[in-house]
């Protein structure tokens, strides 16, 4: 299907990471789509990372939910109108409301959802069904940082902006893989270090990942033992007489409750041992942060996720409280967001604890004038469930109906199995989203098509408070609506009122005046998130807004950094020291599962790949998913590189193959988290991962479940290249992945290869009777190989290749057969050994994902020309000249070239 599209250029935000670049989206009058950065938005200035570069690949129809679709009796799915689909949601959440009161059903949304889409959900559901069981993914991802920010400085603030990283003298990243996961920010970092050597950077991460490669110093701690490290850093300050104390005195308290908590974890040789790190280095990073003023702590994921996340986040806010480093250029505790709208959701309260416009849902008075403002009829009054928690309640039958938007929670929950199970079991699921088939989907009754990054319009808010508009630029596909036009239809239905909005202008133009109301006492603000300064604005002006970061009390105004008057929002006006009495993570590795499953993100794919799984660009960097772990532990567990492992804990198993990355240390494997029942048989990481959860913000664990680690046996591997997806027979284990021209299978198999031709013509869908099929195949029984190619008018259709030992030919020369519209005679004889016959033209998996270098070019390239810099690298092959994020892989091959010499 072609993209329709208006032809124009726009200015929008990015879709996926919490930077929050700027995109200029050129359409053409061909329908085609040219992207590149906005040199105009401060976040990014001009600057774009492989993904985002990539996004035209990914806005084609193909997989489009484009109709409302109901589930029949049979299970089948039927497209139906928009009036029937409706009216079974706002039918189902009515009836259940009235049967079982309002608590008995739930709606679970999405940072990834725009502030007036997410808004309308809260009001919805907080301020018109009278239920907070309203919660996000964003629990997943920001809760602890949430709660930590609320303990220490009253209201969920974060103090700087990026700049702040180019001003520092010292950047401390924890739990932070922000060479892949904030990647344009990282390179800001990057060119601050170029420009001032003297700036250091130290990471804080159990793997040595390609953020450490700009790393002074990387501590590879103890997977979740950052509480005892902050901890015995306040204490080392405090012993060194390193603490602000006229900053403390005048504006903190709590620092003699955090200092005995700091002792709790032991002196600095106890600390060391604990965290798994060699003292000396312990106390270098103790000492550079001790003289080091401008600092800038900043965390992610491997802080939150955690069953003390909010105590990680406190421990480290702790130390910037000490030294009185917060709210001045070139400092402060930062934490970064994941997703687009992470932000703008805690903005306009969408997590199951808190109010609109961040009131507190605990507070009577502030849910009064919720009430007033929105005149709703029945405010919730008290918090709702959490993710995790509420999944359980489903399964427990407690909510009979759950809408779903924006998210795909059976791939992306911990103990993804019971979210399944909870689903299978649930009266009504409903799911909005923008693609058909995902797993989550599976399980819905009532599918809602959504509009998209580029045919959606709202706001984002970024790591740095930035409000910026996502804006439209393709037509509407099919009968996609946006998600606040849905949830409105739903609320209207249901017989509320508050819900004609004419537009996302009419919504933001509500929160904006929300967040203002009854929000000036004598001059001070009750709530820090005051955007009134925003409202008012009319659609014109609202559709021209450019990038803003909160607060913005009055119009033209705006506020780069927090707490520079050294004001918090606690009711005394000081901020809170947190006594984090460390404790370990919930599960220990023990006899049956001795290894720690540790799980996140790679460089080219989001999440659950539902966008970018779509691009054959960022498919090429890592095609399949993994198990990294120590070779020492491989032998130890009898599992070899390149073959396939099991990985099993008390919750559930995956199946992927071994690698040795060469970043993580004994004891520890990781796992991406991007593979679904979508992309592989058996590689959906969130089974394994345990449910375990932070007592304080309800995140679970997500980087810590003990697991054990066996082989995978199997007969044969293999793969399958396509140009039309297939229904795949029985095999032991499948993954797939999109490429140029072709989807790409690999597989692997128990049973023997018996009777091959019928077998191999079954697999790629050639009718056995058909003996005008183009087919060529070789068999070597007793050499456990088969392959076998089909071709159709002289061009490659599919090919499938079998062999019982580890010497399949790399996927890279077929793949590239599949662009050609004739075959050569001499590729067509080259076909069954899937290569050609001069020698270099395997390019290895992919490193630059701009210029598709692969690793195999610049090896050789390295080798040839006796290349030692990255920037030589660049010269020769391209790679790492356009974003840069595959800089660090550049200089670790240069070093790995090194090591023989
Ligand atoms: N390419 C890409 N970028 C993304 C995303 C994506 O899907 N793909 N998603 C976005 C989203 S929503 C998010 S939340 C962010 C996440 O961004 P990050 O948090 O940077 O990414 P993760 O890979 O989840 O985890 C970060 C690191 O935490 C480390 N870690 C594990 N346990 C511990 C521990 O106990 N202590 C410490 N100090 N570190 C530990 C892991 O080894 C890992 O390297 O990325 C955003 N950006
Ligand atoms: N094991 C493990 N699990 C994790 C994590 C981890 O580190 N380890 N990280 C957690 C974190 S931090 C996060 S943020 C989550 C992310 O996990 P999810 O939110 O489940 O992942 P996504 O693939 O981003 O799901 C977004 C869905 O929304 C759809 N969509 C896209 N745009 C729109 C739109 O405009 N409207 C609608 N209605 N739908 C849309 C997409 O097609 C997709 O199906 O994963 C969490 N799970
Ligand atoms: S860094 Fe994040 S926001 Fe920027 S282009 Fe990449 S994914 Fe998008
Ligand atoms: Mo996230």
């Amino acid at each position: 299907m072609k993209l329709s599209a208006i032809p124009t250029t726009v200015n929008t935000t990015c879709p996926y990471c919490g930077v929050g670049c700027g995109v200029k989206a050129q359409v053409g009058q061909d329908g085609t789509l040219a992207i590149a950065g906005d040199e105009a938005h401060p976040a990014s200035q001009g600057r774009l990372c492989v993904k985002g570069a990539a996004l035209g690949e990914t806005v084609s129809l193909q997989g489009r939910l484009l109709a409302p679709m109901l589930r029949e009796q049979d299970g089948a799915l039927r497209e139906a109108s928009w009036d029937e689909a409706l009216g079974r949601v706002a039918d189902g959440f009515a009836r259940i409301v009235a049967e079982h009161g309002p608590d008995a059903v739930a709606l679970y949304v999405s940072g990834q959802l725009l502030t007036e889409d997410y808004y309308v959900a809260n009001k919805f559901m907080k301020g018109f069904i009278g239920s907070a069981n309203i919660d996000t993914n964003s629990r997943l991802c920001m809760s602890a940082a949430v709660a930590g920010h609320k303990r220490a400085f009253g209201e969920d603030l974060v103090p700087g902006c990026y700049e702040d990283f180019e001003l520092a003298d010292l950047v401390v990243l924890v739990g932070s893989n922000a060479a892949w996961c904030h990647p344009t920010l990282y390179q800001r970092i990057v060119r601050a270090k170029e420009a001032r050597p003297g700036m250091k950077i130290v990471v804080i991460d159990p793997r040595r990942t390609a953020t450490c490669d700009i790393a002074d110093l990387h501590l590879p701690v103890k997977p979740g033992t950052d509480v005892w490290l902050f901890n015995g850093l306040l204490a080392y300050l405090a012993q060194q007489k390193l603490i602000d104390t006229a900053f403390v005195n005048a504006h903190t308290a709590g620092l003699a409750d955090a200092l005995d908590a700091a002792g709790q974890g032991g002196n600095l040789l106890e600390v060391a041992k604990t965290c798994r790190i060699d003292p000396q280095q312990l106390l270098a990073f103790y000492e550079l942060f001790g003289r080091t003023e401008k600092t800038v702590t900043a965390f992610t994921m491997g802080v939150n996720q955690s069953t003390s996340g909010a105590d990680k986040v406190n421990s480290i806010i702790n130390c910037h409280l000490a030294t009185g480093r917060i709210g001045r250029p070139g400092m402060g505790p930062f934490s970064l967001t994941g997703q687009p709208n992470a932000m703008g959701g805690r903005e306009v309260g969408g997590l199951a604890n808190m109010l609109a416009a961040h009131m507190e849902l605990d507070d009577p008075g502030q849910r009064a004038l919720l009430q007033d403002f929105w005149q709703s009829p029945r405010m919730a009054d008290k918090p709702g469930l959490k993710a995790v928690d509420l999944f359980r309640a489903i399964e427990d039958g407690k909510i009979k109906a759950v809408w779903i938007m924006a998210t795909n929670p059976l791939v992306s929950l911990p103990d993804a199995d019971q979210a399944r199970r909870a689903l299978a079991k649930c009266e009504l699921v409903v799911a909005s989203d923008i693609v058909g088939g995902t797993d989550t989907n599976g399980a819905a009754h009532v599918l809602l098509p959504a509009l998209g990054w580029g045919e959606k319009d709202g706001t984002v808010t970024n790591s740095e408070r930035c409000i910026s508009r996502q804006r439209s630029f393709l037509t509407v596909p099919g009968a996609a609506r946006p998600d606040w036009q849905i949830i409105s239809a739903v609320a209207q239905r249901m017989g509320f009122s508050g819900f004609d909005y004419d537009g996302p202008h009419a919504i933001f133009d509500e929160h904006a005046r929300l967040s203002a109301h009854q929000n000036d006492v004598g001059g001070q603000r009750r709530r820090a998130f005051d955007i009134g300064g925003l409202a008012g604005m009319s659609r014109a002006a609202y559709d021209a807004l450019a990038p803003v970061q909160w607060p913005v009390p009055a119009a033209g105004a705006s506020t780069t950094r927090l707490f520079g008057d050294k004001r918090f929002a606690h009711a005394d006006g000081r901020a809170r020291f947190v006594a984090t009495v460390p404790r370990a993570p919930a599960h220990a590795p023990d006899a049956e599962y001795p290894m720690v499953l540790n799980t996140g993100r790679v460089r080219d794919q989001w999440h659950t790949m539902t966008r970018t799984g779509r691009s054959p660009r960022l498919a090429g960097h890592i095609p399949e998913p993994f198990i990294d772990m120590h070779p020492q532990d491989a032998l130890l567990w009898g599992v070899k590189a390149g073959e396939l492992a099991r990985v099993t804990s008390n919750w559930g198993a995956v199946v992927a193959r071994v690698q040795h990355g060469g970043g993580i240390a004994r004891g520890s494997v990781f796992m991406p988290i991007h593979w679904s029942g979508q992309t592989a048989s058996d590689a959906r990481v969130g089974t394994v991962v345990n449910p375990a959860v932070d007592p304080v913000s309800g995140e679970p664990e997500f980087k810590h479940t003990p697991v054990r680690i066996e082989p995978f046996g199997v007969n044969w591997y293999g793969f399958i290249l396509s140009r039309v997806e297939l229904p795949l027979l029985e095999t032991a284990h499948w993954t797939r992945i999109q490429g140029a021209d072709f989807i790409r299978y690999e597989l692997a198999g128990r049973t023997p290869v018996r009777d091959a031709t019928a077998w191999g013509r079954a697999l790629l869908g050639v009718d056995a009777q058909d003996e005008d099929a183009d087919w060529i195949e070789v068999e070597d029984r007793s050499g456990g190989m088969y392959r076998a190619v089909h071709l159709v008018d002289e061009r490659i259709q599919s090919c499938l290749f079998v062999s019982t030992r580890q010497d399949l030919p790399a996927r890279a020369w077929l793949a590239e057969m599949f662009g050609k519209p004739k075959l050569a005679p001499l590729e067509r004889l080259n076909l069954l050994s899937g290569r050609a016959k001069e020698q270099g033209a395997d390019p290895g998996p992919i490193v630059c994902s701009c210029f598709g270098v692969g690793r195999k070019t610049i090896e050789i390239a390295i080798r040839k020309d006796g290349l030692t810099e990255a920037s030589q690298v660049t010269a020769c092959v391209k790679a790492g000249g356009n974003c840069g994020s595959c800089v660090p892989e550049i200089r670790a091959l240069l070093a790995e070239a090194r090591v023989p010499a």
